[in-house]
């Protein structure tokens, strides 16, 4: 029998914390084999929430579930991490400044960031869903110098999804036929998700549409605005998706990408495709036992050249807010 993976949600009292902790337990983060501790990171006000999540978990009698820890210290919440999804943030409020909203996660980031490098296991991996999350997840980098930059990621796999599932409902293709799409840069209306390099059934997918302006009047827009149209249609953010889209991301980080197909991860730039080294950014990458590449040598159009740059540009000035508030 193996040894139980130790995995820490925070914000596990959320609609996404919700919506991802039956999933973990029943075995789709790392597979059917895996058996899994539970570690659920609360606010105070979050504790009791999370109690009654964890009593319908016991009540689902998950073969893989070995045991569940509440509690709202950081330190407590990380020991002995190896997988941490970092879904609790301070969302945006009305009239909230940039610089408010950074600063309010920064005091959620930087605490988490350091108990992860005091506390996690040697091999933790760590995913940011919570927004901003690529900047979120280079604060909490920042504040764990011991642990390689590269652990840290941030979740663009919802975007990368719900671009698959725009281009098959365009194509009239299986969702299973398209493989080598890409989000591109910043998890936000900026990022550019990328259909010159995908395929379809083994056929170039920008050749297959032909058509520009559906690219950047209906399918950019549609992919980068999706969360405010389902806030607009559920009355609340995505939740089931964006937890799929995590269970996906660190499926794919720990399982492998399949032979011809990528994904998409926001991680730390290395310098690839002129994106400046260091920030958090999404790019196509390979997994293999659990560790990721940069897909190279893509060629990149003006089209996407542009779109890259925009998208990274916002970074960059995230990056710079950050540094001037003192958070990284
Ligand atoms: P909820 O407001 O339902 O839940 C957030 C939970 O986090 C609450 O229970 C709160 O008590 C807890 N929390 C707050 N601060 C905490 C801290 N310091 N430590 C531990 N827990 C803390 O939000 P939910 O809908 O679950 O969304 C969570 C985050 O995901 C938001 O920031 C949201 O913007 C982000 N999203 C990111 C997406 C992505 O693709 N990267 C898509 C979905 C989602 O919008």
């Amino acid at each position: 029998t193996r040894t139980p993976v130790n995995v820490t949600v925070t914000g596990a009292a959320g609609q996404i914390g919700y919506a991802l902790l039956f999933r973990i337990a029943s075995g789709h983060l790392l597979g059917p084999d895996v058996p899994v501790n539970l570690r659920l990171l609360e606010i105070p006000q979050g504790l009791k929430a999370a109690e009654g999540t964890a009593m319908e978990l016991d009540d689902c009698a998950f073969p893989l579930l070995r045991n569940i820890e509440i509690t709202d210290d950081p330190d407590v919440g990380f020991a002995g991490a190896n997988v941490a999804l970092l879904v609790g943030a301070r969302p945006r409020t009305k009239g909230m400044e940039r610089g408010d909203l950074l600063s309010a996660n920064g005091g959620i980031f930087k605490p988490q960031g350091k108990a992860i490098n005091d506390n996690a296991a040697d091999d933790i991996k760590v995913l940011v869903v919570g927004n901003p999350a690529n900047t979120n997840a280079l604060i909490a980098q920042a504040a764990a110098p011991d642990v390689p930059a590269e652990r840290f990621t941030a979740m663009t796999r919802l975007d990368h999804n719900r671009a698959i599932s725009q281009l098959a409902a365009k194509t009239g293709a299986a969702v299973s036929d398209i493989k080598k799409l890409t989000i591109w840069g910043n998890h936000s209306a900026t990022q550019y998700p990328d259909i010159f390099h995908a395929e379809i059934a083994g056929k170039n997918a920008a050749e297959l549409v032909n058509d520009e302006a559906w690219l950047a009047d209906t399918f950019i827009p549609t992919v980068a605005k999706r969360g405010a149209a389902i806030i607009e249609a559920r009355g609340a953010s995505s939740a089931a998706s964006a937890a799929n889209a995590a269970i996906d991301h660190v499926h794919t980080w720990v399982n492998g990408t399949a032979a011809g197909d990528w994904t998409s991860m926001g991680i730390p730039s290395d310098g690839s495709y002129g994106v400046p080294e260091g920030i958090i950014s999404s790019f196509p990458v390979t997994t293999e036992n659990g560790t990721y590449k940069i897909v190279q040598g893509l060629d990149i159009n003006d089209f996407s050249r542009a779109r890259i740059d925009a998208s990274v540009q916002e970074l960059v000035e995230e990056r710079d807010a950050v540094r001037g508030l003192g958070l990284i």
